[in-house]
């Protein structure tokens, strides 16, 4: 967000108000496929959700958190224990929301815990006004780009078979999991079928510096970036291996706050940032990122994390903030699930863009009767 000079009144001076219910519900959606990364293979999404009940209005937020500590340090569980016993009792009815967030700074990183609740708050607060969030946040509304993320697969011809329905769907961007052995023969196969298409590869950190030489073989094949290919909190040896090669580095597990993408940015670690709202703490902190990157001349993009439909449509309204200029991780609905929890489902225009849902808050509503269905857990927690 803007700094505290051009804030918003809602930010710093509304209170948030008294909440009549609050939930965290757990919900598992199978996958229409499973989604295979160097780090885990993912059958289901199994998500955490925070839902905020008051005054005949529902809002929701969704915790980017697996169930395992495979992606990321924090899981559903843990992000429920934070978010109950440490950020849950800050929350007073004539605090702001900013001074809630000040209040939350004691915490130290669980940053997926806070964006769930901060975005769930956000969407509150939008729909409270009948906006949508976008328009909360002081962003026009704007058709964005979409990209798919195709995870590993057995064979090169299941992978080409993938490239190919997802360039006839439309999507802007290709993004391919990369791993040791399923690397630049795979890339190649790809490249070579596909010459002119917009095309990157995403290790989640499965290489060290002394696959350098190794890595530098994927130059040959104009990808737009490789995403995370070291550590996945590692800064520095990334600005080591971004010397030796000539295709952009982006990072993504590494970048957890607006600091961490200044020292990227000033180590010269990567020459594009994915941004992942839920991984960096919420969608207040992601549009500042957006915005230190466009002052840097880094171009960002909005990745995923196989969300449902609440968590997608959140990274969708983030992509009306200025900065996010590369397609994301967005993809259609019928890309992840059969069936999604909420309505209306995302889908692409003939020309790829994806429109932004006209609704209050995140444009989504939540469907009972399917809710019900992929819910194995429900608590009040207030
Ligand atoms: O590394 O970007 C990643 C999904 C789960 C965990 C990590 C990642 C991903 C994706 C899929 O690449 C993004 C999406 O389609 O939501
Ligand atoms: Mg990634």
């Amino acid at each position: 967000m803007p700094e505290t000079a051009t804030s918003p009144d809602w930010l710093e001076k509304e209170p948030i108000g008294a909440i009549e219910r609050i939930e965290l519900l757990t919900v598992r959606l199978p996958f229409v496929a499973p989604f295979g990364t160097s780090v885990a293979v993912w059958n289901c999404k199994e998500a955490l959700l925070v839902r905020l009940a008051d005054k005949g209005i529902v809002a929701w937020g969704e915790c980017v958190a697996d169930p395992d500590p495979y992606y990321a340090s924090e899981t559903t569980v843990s992000a429920r224990c934070i978010i109950k016993n440490f950020l849950l009792p800050e929350l007073k009815p004539d605090l702001s929301l900013a001074g809630l967030l000040g209040r939350w700074r004691r915490v130290r990183g669980n940053e997926m815990a806070r964006a769930a609740l901060e975005n769930a708050l956000l969407d509150l607060l939008a729909k409270r006004r009948g906006l949508p969030l976008h328009s909360l946040l002081g962003f026009p509304s704007r058709r964005i780009m979409s990209g798919i993320s195709i995870g590993i697969q057995e064979t090169v011809a299941k992978l080409l078979e993938k490239v190919e329905e997802a360039t006839a769907c439309g999507y802007h961007r290709v993004k391919m999991k990369i791993q040791h052995g399923k690397d630049v023969e795979w890339v190649e196969a790809v490249r070579r079928r596909f010459p002119g298409l917009a095309l990157m590869a995403d290790a989640n950190g499965d290489y060290s510096l002394a696959d350098a030489a190794h890595l530098a073989r994927l130059d040959e094949f104009k990808l737009t970036m490789i995403e995370q290919p070291l550590s996945y909190h590692d800064i520095y040896q990334h600005s080591l291996l971004q010397e030796r090669l000539k295709t952009p580095l982006c990072l993504d597990e590494s970048i957890h706050s607006v600091d961490d993408a200044a020292a990227a940015i000033a180590l010269k670690s990567c020459r594009v940032i994915n941004i992942k709202q839920g991984r960096v703490g919420g969608i207040l902190e992601a549009v500042k990122m957006a915005r230190l990157c466009a002052a840097s001349g880094i171009p960002t993009w909005s990745g995923g994390m196989d969300e449902t439909g609440i968590g997608r449509a959140l990274n969708i309204q983030l992509q009306t903030a200025p900065g996010f200029t590369l397609p994301g991780d967005t993809s259609e609905t019928s890309r992840y699930f059969q069936e999604d929890i909420d309505e209306p489902g995302v889908v692409l225009a003939s020309d790829g863009f994806i429109e932004i849902p006209k609704g209050p808050g995140s444009g989504v509503e939540v469907v009972a009767e399917r809710l019900e269905r992929f819910l194995i857990d429900r608590e009040q927690v207030n």
